[in-house]
């Protein structure tokens, strides 16, 4: 989608790195009926505050919607067809979902992109996500997609390696970013959210993140 007037009012799409591409607004006109949809798949499958295999309680609330979701505990990260909290299957990923997650990635360069998993985040203000690397798929050819909804978050962007430095780059409701090629393997985290009161979701951003894990 390209945007057409007000071109003020947004940043422009951006090639981030290698692979990685920004794409501004890209479900701003979804964005209710996306909403509406997290908000169905947490009635059956809540937010959870999870722990990490070191012990800790993350910031942010994740569920999962799928057939596969991520899930940590002291096990270890990993993704099961089960959520853990009830042992029933994780919701199925809405139509939407699937449609919005193909459209976006096809607009940078891949087609065919049917994602068996969809890790949904909620942060609140104060919640962040320190940089890490998104290892637990098993086909790094395959791009994630991920579609920000909510308060704007400053998002983390490194490298290959944890000490390169990160850029970073400001997320708006509605953006879409598609991290394919070398940028799959890159180091990359949420500086904590700021306050603020968001139109449709309140005082958190949500983020959507498409990924083939099986
Ligand atoms: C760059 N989520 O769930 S999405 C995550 O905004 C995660 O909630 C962040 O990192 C969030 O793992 C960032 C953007 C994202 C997702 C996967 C990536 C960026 C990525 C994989 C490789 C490089
Ligand atoms: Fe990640």
């Amino acid at each position: 989608m390209q945007q057409q007037g007000f071109a003020f009012a947004r940043e422009p799409d951006e090639a981030l790195a290698p692979g990685a591409r920004v794409l501004r607004g890209f479900v701003c006109e979804a964005g209710v009926a996306l909403w509406a949809e997290v908000q169905r798949v947490a009635a059956a499958a809540p937010f959870r505050h999870m722990h990490t295999p070191g012990g800790r309680r993350m910031s942010v609330a994740i569920t999962n919607c799928g057939a596969r979701g991520w899930v940590t505990d002291r096990r270890g990260y990993r993704y099961v067809t089960e959520d853990p909290q009830g042992g029933a299957p994780w919701p199925a990923m809405p139509a939407l979902f699937g449609e919005v997650a193909a459209a976006a990635a096809t607009a940078a360069g891949y087609p065919d992109f049917r994602p068996d998993a969809c890790l949904i985040n909620r942060y609140e203000p104060s919640a962040r996500m320190t940089l890490h690397q998104d290892v637990d798929e098993r086909d790094f050819d395959q791009p994630i997609v991920s579609v920000s909804l909510g308060l704007p978050a400053v998002f983390l962007f490194g490298g290959a390696a944890r000490g390169d430095k990160a850029r970073r780059v400001s997320l708006q409701h509605g953006d879409v970013v598609v991290w394919g090629g070398p940028s799959r393997r890159f180091f990359h985290g949420v500086a904590p959210l700021r306050e603020g009161e968001h139109a449709l979701l309140g005082r958190a951003r949500v983020n959507l993140t498409f990924r083939v894990a099986g």
